[in-house]
């Protein structure tokens, strides 16, 4: 017997909670069945307004995750190889210790932050990191960004005047979708918040319309497409500029709605002109009528969409395959109008997109401490944190806060900065495991558990198909430890200079709330005194009150607040996308930036590469729907099963290499060499391989104890950290030049 409530349970009651999945970008919807403090079982609701039901293996195993005795709930300090488990106010009295001591011996030059991927989906880090950062103040940091989305992160700063303004697809309602570098079917979209996304690709040729997915490999979004373009890794950007050739030459341009706030159309027609599909067939491997005619037939739809991901990103032209994707909605007429690529309307208007980069250039105000890498918007490649951590002088890092971050298994040069992290004199992470990462570290200090903490998405909301907003209470609150936010501000306050003694979280909490309050035009005094709930709860209602349907203070009779929400377990929907591009456009000019200087300067170093041979095998990467990144491998019902760590071959490469199905093959780069198990399939192209990303949980000294049964091999250990797209600093983990051979 159950009733359906939404507040915590008392002893051995069983009740349904609900509430939304924070893993990914898809929010679902879930119920969670629950007895005593025992989760039973987890279904997806579905009168979730947003998912409607929707939902995948990963969801349903937040109950797994919340009670794994792997799980660390208490704060640890490492002495040698020694682990103890210790108090907060004794893990925080050594936190002191060793930060203090890297500070007065080296200064803030030598400390500095990883900020990883889970940061973006957890309620408290990704509402404080901000004040963390403020705090800290340190000359820069380090993140997964730069193997992730920093190129379109450069693009749109270009194009639009904030990096994270980022335009998505409006895929429920559009006739025609490119899905380019994105594999939907395991990553459940990402720059694209929309639930059941194979359903919305089925929905398009339903109706009439048509998707076609641009990737190396015939991956499982295919089975919901019309067509497969397979393509050589790295070269999307010329396929996108011959597309672009052909929409300009045969007269199938149009700006639409945007045509009176876009510069530089002309500068795109006089560009493309050199790239006719001929000159870009060698390289990309994509016949020239083939590409013609998906330009035309791109035009032609009533409304399209050209989606580009990962693919698109973690490469050698990252920046230019970014800027591009957009490049084509723009001219065809499909920016800013349902069914094509559209802003986001967020309930409550993500942090990042406050503030704007002003005067500041893009790129160059300091370079990285070993290589001497020029910045772009902040972040040189990751893989330099590694060599910086390693490299004498006086910038050598010495001190690093890993927050909810895997650079071990994560980053390129992957044994490098393994080798690197084991040198620090001071390294705290806050992490829920003690994994290949946090083993490394003098403390861990234990984040919360999915059920932990309350949810309502932040800046993924700004790149979702609809507005909606949905909160849940946590299940499971924390009584005897602190929040991930109290965390923050305390480890950045340390790093100020302040001591335990001196530190007062809320008045801390108080000046950044005021700061917050102040820059989305709330007046500070009437803020804080209208909201009484501390960290970033607080600063969710005055995101919400501030937002496009918000109650500003009492100012809009009818608005909306946290309240509003909290009686909506099943969430509010504000419907569709709607076109918004002229109010949120942040350029110097205040137009869109067709093309920006910065990026078509590199349109030469795109030009050589295609006149580079195609010979020799390079690696891609992949994920799986049942794996997370690295950190959801300790999940037994995840990952056991068939094998997912395989090396995929092409049977003609295989043949070639004198390769079997299920034989151990030795794959190796520039940067290292691995023995992982192939597995020959057509999926592939012929010319590239593919290992999974996340995978190698085989190190000494971590407590994961099924993710060590199911270790796999990690495909960054291949991955040469000098590989990068120089736009954006962005890694290129995919197209790496490698080997392949049998094992005997
Ligand atoms: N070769 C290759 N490399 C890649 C990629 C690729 O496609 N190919 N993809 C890249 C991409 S897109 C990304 S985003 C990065 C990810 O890179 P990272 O962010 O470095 O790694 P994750 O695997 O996401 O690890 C997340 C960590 O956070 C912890 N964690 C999970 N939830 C929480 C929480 O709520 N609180 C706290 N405090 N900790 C938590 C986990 O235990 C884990 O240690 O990997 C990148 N690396
Ligand atoms: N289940 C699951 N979901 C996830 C994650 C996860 O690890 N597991 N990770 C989350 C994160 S952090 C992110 S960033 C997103 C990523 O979301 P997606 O971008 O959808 O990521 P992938 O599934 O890796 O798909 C990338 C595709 O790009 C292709 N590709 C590789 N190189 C090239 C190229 O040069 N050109 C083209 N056109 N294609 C290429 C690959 O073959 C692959 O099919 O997924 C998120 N969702
Ligand atoms: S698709 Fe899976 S992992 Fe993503 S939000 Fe839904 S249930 Fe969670
Ligand atoms: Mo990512």
């Amino acid at each position: 017997m159950t009733d359906v409530r939404d507040d915590a349970p008392a002893a051995g009651e069983s009740f349904v909670h609900r509430r939304t999945c924070c893993l990914c970008e898809a929010m679902c919807g879930l119920e969670v069945h629950v007895t005593g403090e025992q989760v039973t079982l987890i279904r997806p609701n579905r009168d979730d307004v947003w998912s409607k039901g929707y939902v995948c293996a990963k969801g349903t195993t937040l109950g797994h995750m919340h009670h794994d005795p792997d799980r660390l709930r208490a704060p640890m300090v490492r002495h040698g190889d020694e682990w103890r488990e210790v108090t907060w106010d004794e893990a925080f009295a050594r936190c002191e210790e060793l930060i203090h001591g890297v500070l007065h011996a080296r200064g803030k030059q030598a400390m500095t932050a990883y900020i990883g991927n889970p940061a973006a989906h957890n309620f408290s880090l990704g509402r404080h990191i901000g004040l963390f950062m403020g705090l800290a103040g340190f000359p820069h940091i380090y993140s997964p960004g730069t193997v992730d989305q920093q190129p379109k992160n450069v693009s749109c700063e270009l194009m639009y005047g904030n990096s994270w303004l980022i335009p998505t697809v409006d895929l429920p309602r559009t006739d025609f979708i490119v899905v380019m570098g994105a594999n939907p079917h395991a990553s459940q979209g990402s720059l694209l918040a929309v639930p059941d996304v194979l359903g919305e690709l089925d929905r398009v040729r339903e109706r009439g319309g048509k998707v076609v997915v641009i990737d190396p490999r015939r991956t499982g979004t295919v089975e919901h497409a019309s067509e497969w373009v397979p393509i050589v890794p790295g070269t999307d950007a010329a396929l996108m500029l011959a597309v672009l050739h052909v929409l300009f030459a045969e007269g199938l341009t149009t700006l639409g709605t945007v045509a009176d706030i876009v510069n530089g159309f002309d500068d795109i027609a006089a560009l493309v002109v050199d790239w006719s599909p001929e000159s870009v067939e060698g390289a990309t491997g994509v016949p020239a009528e083939q590409i013609r005619a998906l330009a035309r037939s791109f035009a032609a739809a009533p409304t399209a969409c050209w989606y580009g991901r990962i693919g698109t990103c973690n490469q050698e032209f990252g920046t230019l395959a970014s800027w591009l994707v957009d490049v084509i909605n723009i001219v065809t007429g499909n920016f800013d109008r349902p069914g094509g690529m559209m802003f986001g309307k967020p309930v409550a208007p993500p942090m990042a997109w406050l503030g704007g980069r002003g005067d500041e250039p893009i790129s160059g105000r300091w370079v990285s401490h070993a290589s001497g890498i020029p910045e772009v918007l902040g972040q040189v490649p990751v893989s330099c944190l590694s060599e910086d951590i390693l490299t004498p002088g006086a910038r050598q890092l010495r001190s690093l806060v890993v927050i909810a971050g895997n650079p071990v298994i994560s980053n390129p040069e992957a044994a490098r900065i393994d080798e690197a992290l084991a040198t620090l004199d001071c390294m705290i992470s806050i992490d829920n495991w003690l994994n290949e990462t946090s083993r490394h570290a003098h403390v861990i200090l234990p984040g919360a558990s999915a059920l932990e903490q309350p949810f309502f998405g932040e800046l993924i909301w700004g790149w979702a198909v609809r507005s909606a907003g949905k909160w849940a209470d946590p299940l499971f609150p924390l009584t005897d430890r602190p929040e991930e936010w109290e965390i923050l501000t305390r480890l950045g306050a340390l790093h100020a200079g302040m001591t335990n003694d001196q530190i007062d979280v809320a008045a801390l909490d108080d000046g950044y709330f005021r700061g917050i309050a102040g820059a989305l035009g709330a007046d500070p005094d009437v803020a804080i005194a209208a909201l009484d709930e501390p960290g970033p709860v607080r600063l969710l209602d005055l995101a919400i009150r501030m937002g496009p349907w918000g109650d500003r203070f009492g100012a809009v009779p009818g608005g909306v607040t946290l309240d509003t929400f909290r009686g909506e377990p099943n969430g509010l929907d504000f419907g569709p996308m709607v076109p918004r591009a002229r109010e949120l456009l942040r350029t110097p000019s205040g137009r869109i930036e067709l093309a920006p200087p910065y990026i078509t300067a590199d349109l030469p170093r795109l030009r050589a590469r295609c006149g580079r041979r195609n010979d020799g095998l390079v690696l891609v990467s992949r994920r799986h729907v049942r794996s997370n990144n690295s950190w959801m491998h300790n999940v037994k019902v995840l990952v056991k099963g068939k094998d997912r760590c395989t090396l995929l071959i092409h049977p003609a490469d295989a043949a070639r290499l004198g390769v079997s199905d299920n034989g151990t093959v030795r794959v190796s780069s520039e940067a290292g060499a691995i023995e992982v198990a192939a597995e020959v399939s057509d999926e592939m192209m012929r010319g590239v391989v593919c290992l999974p990303h996340g995978w190698g949980h085989d190190k000494e000294g971590t407590r994961l104890a099924t993710a060590r049964e199911f270790a796999g091999v990690n495909n960054n250990l291949l991955a040469p950290g000098a590989f990068t797209d120089p736009l954006s600093n962005n890694a290129a983990v995919n197209g790496i030049p490698v080997e392949v051979a049998p094992c005997r």
